[in-house]
């Protein structure tokens, strides 16, 4: 089965899908099998690996210790096209479409288009949108893009349903990691009634009940990543499945 597809089963069968988000800068070792293992167990669907920036951890490692771990979907979230990996099952081919950045918007996906082909790996297209979340993320620093104001939904859902026009699979609604404030949900709400693009929403999610506020709201995937770099919080990731799974409990075959 393609991972989009999977992904698509989930939601549709648990009413959103829950990955979480590794940075290999940050979890590796006995600590990334352990976020595994407790992961596996708490009925997470997948993971992202990536980031906007890498500053010294191995994605290749990193990918090969998951997947010798789980079977469940591994798939980059690259920051640049040195996040390729032949390693992972899939990856979301972002397109930086709340900026005006032409080598975030296709630069960037003309030099990894043939890497990802060469590697056989998935692409899935996703339009992604930076929202203003309270404060610089490294998202944005990177980027050189201005995020979208948290109070102008209606340009988030214009820009959803370019996307959609465009023929992209998925958008994310992107708060940036470690934002003060996620995503609003009225803004999650207004983009997904008036853009019907299946939608990924990350960024400063750090509680089950902002979590499940984000699926009801219209969220088909919820992405965590920052909260669960401290192993003091790995006990609450089952918290968060059970939110973000509202139409529980069935199981998903690959
Ligand atoms: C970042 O949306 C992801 O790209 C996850 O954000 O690390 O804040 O959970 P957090």
């Amino acid at each position: 089965m393609k991972i989009f597809n999977y992904i698509q089963e989930v939601y549709r069968q648990k009413g959103a899908a829950y990955f979480l988000l590794i940075d290999p800068d940050k979890t590796s070792g006995e600590k990334l099998r352990k976020l595994i293992d407790v992961s596996i167990k708490s009925e997470v669907d997948g993971f992202l690996i990536g980031g906007s920036l890498m500053f010294g951890g191995d994605l290749d490692l990193c990918l090969t210790d998951i997947k010798k771990i789980t079977n469940k979907p591994v798939i980059i979230f690259p920051g640049s096209v040195s996040q390729v990996s032949k390693f992972a099952d899939a990856l979301l081919f972002l397109s930086l479409i709340s900026g005006r950045n032409a080598h975030q918007l296709i630069g960037e996906h003309v030099l990894a288009a043939p890497i990802i082909k060469k590697y056989g790996i998935e692409p899935i297209s996703t339009g992604y949108i930076l929202v203003e979340s309270g404060g610089k993320t490294t998202a944005e620093y990177i980027s050189n893009s201005m995020p979208i104001p948290r109070n102008k939904p209606e340009i988030a859902a214009s820009t959803a349903l370019a996307a959609k026009y465009l023929g992209m699979q998925m958008v994310y609604l992107e708060a940036g990691s470690g934002a003060i404030n996620s995503v609003p949900n009225e803004m999650v709400k207004i983009v997904s009634s008036y853009s019907e693009i299946p939608l990924i929403v990350g960024g400063g999610i750090k509680t089950p009940e902002d979590a499940y506020n984000k699926v009801v709201s219209g969220a088909k995937m919820i992405v965590t990543g920052n909260y669960f770099e401290k192993e003091e919080n790995f006990d609450l990731i089952k918290e968060f499945a059970k939110a973000i799974h509202t139409n529980q409990n069935r199981t998903i075959i690959t």
